[in-house]
This record gives structure tokens, C-alpha cells and sequence, in this order.
């Protein structure tokens, strides 16, 4: 088994950081995204989107797509749990893990993809599309300030994947341009208690 893995991308990280958790090892590859090594052809072959993470087991079948890559761990080793164990919990953490990745990664990647100098080499880039994903990924990191206040995670009393798509996701808009606003009191101390686990730096 092998994950192809980039240390400077977001989505990778996120598995990194539930495998750290898990304390389950995997052997990673790197593949880098600055040098376009996952838009060569042979990668095709492991994902057609020609994205990571990719994770290739044992028998060559490859699972592209961060979540599906931390589920399938999540049955062959469930403890400790991270995507909820009572009914309750599974929809809340499913929720919250959508809301980010639709709600805030989507607004920050268009400014990353539109906006941001690192990108400026590839074709398409519409400034005003960047820029409108930066000012509503500013309304749901407030958004997000006051629907955790009172609560020590995401969705709810317990750390689940749910932190570490939102801790993920965070740091790479902090990095692109789009942090926490100074005022977000309630998300500043959750990234402060999520960014102290040993897994954070995986
Ligand atoms: N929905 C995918 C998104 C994967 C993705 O966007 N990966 C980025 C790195 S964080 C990538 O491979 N970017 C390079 C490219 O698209 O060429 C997932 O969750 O795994």
C-alpha cells in the first residue's frame, strides 16, 4: 500500500493528518504539484483527474479522493472513531465535512486558482471569479466563528474529520491570503486547540 502525496498541498495533508490519528503508517510518494507531476500521463493510470492524494493498495487498485481514501480506513480500522459512531453523529460530522469542503475550500481554491500569483501560469484565470471566492469564504469563516461558539470541535464535543478538513482548509486560505479574521474569537481558539495535536503536523 502507497500514498502519492505532495507535503504542500491541502488535500493530501487531510489524510495525513487522519492517518497520524489513526496511528496507522503508510508509505508515501511524492508527487509534486508545483513541478505538474500528477499532469504527466502515466498518472492517469492512477487517477484520471490527475489529482492527489491517491491511495494504492496492495493489488494496484487505486482510491483517489481524500475522503473516500480516510473511509476506507475508517472500516479496516475503526478506533478511534472519526466519522461519528451513533447515527447522530455520523450525519453532524457527514454535515459539517460537507459544509467546509463546499462552503469554504471551493471559495478559497477559486481564489487560489483566479487570483492567487503562484497560479498565474494557467490558462482561464478570471480575476473576478477569485475575488468574489475570497469575499464569501470571509463570510463563512464568520459564519463558521459564531456556529462553534460554545463547542470545542466543528460538529460538536468530540474531534473528528470534520477538524481536520476545517484545520486543513484553514491553513491553506491562511497561506493563500484569506486568514481567520481577528475578530473570529471562537475559530481562532479552535485552530489553536486543533493546531496542538501531534497529528497537525503530519
Ligand atoms: N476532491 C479531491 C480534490 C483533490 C485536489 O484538488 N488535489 C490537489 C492538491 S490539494 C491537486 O492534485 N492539484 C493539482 C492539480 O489539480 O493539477 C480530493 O478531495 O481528493
Amino acid at each position: 500500500m502507497k500514498l502519492y502525496d505532495d507535503k504542500r498541498a491541502p488535500n493530501p495533508r487531510r489524510v495525513r493528518m487522519y492517518l497520524a490519528e489513526k496511528g496507522i503508517d503508510v508509505p508515501l510518494v511524492p508527487v509534486s504539484v508545483a513541478e505538474r507531476e500528477n499532469r504527466k500521463e502515466e498518472f492517469k493510470q492512477k487517477n484520471s483527474l490527475q489529482q492527489i492524494p491517491v491511495l494504492e493498495l496492495d493489488d494496484g487498485t487505486c482510491i483517489p479522493e481524500t475522503l473516500a481514501i480516510c473511509r476506507y480506513f475508517e472500516v479496516s480500522q475503526p478506533a478511534p472513531p472519526l466519522f461519528g459512531e451513533t447515527a447522530l453523529e455520523q450525519a453532524q460530522v457527514e454535515m459539517w465535512n460537507r459544509r467546509i469542503e463546499f462552503q469554504l475550500l471551493s471559495t478559497v481554491g477559486a481564489y487560489w486558482r483566479h487570483c492567487h500569483p503562484f497560479t498565474k501560469a494557467l490558462p482561464g484565470r478570471i480575476e473576478e471569479a477569485g475575488l468574489q471566492g475570497k469575499e464569501r469564504a470571509l463570510v463563512i469563516l464568520n459564519w463558521l466563528n459564531e456556529e462553534i461558539a460554545g463547542r470545542d470541535y466543528i460538529a460538536g464535543d468530540k474531534f473528528t474529520v470534520a477538524d481536520i478538513t476545517a484545520l486543513c482548509v484553514i491553513d491553506f486560505a491562511s497561506f493563500v491570503g484569506v486568514p481567520i479574521p481577528e475578530g473570529a474569537k471562537n475559530l481562532l481558539a479552535w485552530h489553536a486547540r486543533v493546531s496542538a495535536r501531534p497529528s497537525a503536523k503530519a
